[in-house]
């Protein structure tokens, strides 16, 4: 039997990574196996592209071209080194972002071609298809505002415009009307209440 794949998709500060650990404990209640994982990363070769896309102060010109490039790479090599054999293995796998979030990016908010973002995805991705994305959506303002309150170093895609986050969370909204395995959750609710639906929509559509 092999693993499911959980995606969590949602512009920064909704609470992917606070969701994504109260998920895993969850699954642990149920005896289930799982990893946590986050794109870009998570491999050598991950990670390297990571600090390239986000943090590295001698990046000043990237093209939106080379930027979804990089992240597919990334995810190209994700699925082959560590997703596929651990759902061989019938562990499950959350992932902090996949390939959702390259249409809402490069392909909604950088204008790239979504044609050309699909084939791609399918390209880097192969047969890894997430069974449920969990889609945590928010006002972008108070996303932003719960990111000041962090108070860490903006990396070089969060210092883009309010605007561009707002196209990123409509293509979210959308996909979640195209694709039957979005599970859509209001990131406004107490983190608690948040985890409640979570887990009752995962006991639920896995049959657990
Ligand atoms: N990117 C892309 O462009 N294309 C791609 O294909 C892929 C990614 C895969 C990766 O960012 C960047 O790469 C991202 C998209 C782009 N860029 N941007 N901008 P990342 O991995 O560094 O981080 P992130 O995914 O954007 O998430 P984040 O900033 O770490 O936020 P989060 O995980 O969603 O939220 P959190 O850390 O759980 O919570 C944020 C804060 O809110 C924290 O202080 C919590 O305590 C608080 N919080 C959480 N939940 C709540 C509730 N319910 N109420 C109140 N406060 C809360």
């Amino acid at each position: 039997m092999l693993g499911k794949i959980i995606s969590f998709e949602g512009i920064e500060g909704t609470g992917k990574s606070t969701q994504i650990q109260k998920l895993k404990t969850f699954l642990d209640t149920k005896n289930i196996d799982s990893v946590t994982i986050r794109e870009p990363g998570n491999t050598y070769i991950g990670e390297r592209i990571r600090y390239l896309l986000q943090y590295d102060s001698n990046v000043h010109n990237m093209c939106a071209e080379t930027e979804l490039l990089l992240f597919e790479a990334s995810r190209a090599q994700l699925v082959r080194e560590v997703i596929l054999p651990m759902i061989h293995k019938n562990t499950w796998v959350i992932c902090d972002r996949f390939f959702d979030s390259s249409m809402a990016y490069q392909g909604t908010a950088r204008q790239l071609s979504e044609k050309i973002v699909c084939q791609l995805n399918h390209f880097a991705a192969g047969s890894c298809v997430p069974d449920l994305t969990i889609l945590l959506d928010i006002d972008v303002d108070l996303a932003l505002q719960r990111l000041q309150q962090r108070k860490i170093q903006k990396d070089r895609i969060e210092n883009e415009s309010i605007e561009f986050f707002k196209h990123v969370r409509e293509r979210y909204l959308r996909l979640a009307k195209e694709e039957s395995r979005f599970f859509t959750v209001d990131a406004t609710l107490p983190v608690e209440t948040i985890t409640e639906k979570i887990c009752t929509h995962v006991q639920k559509r896995f049959d657990l």
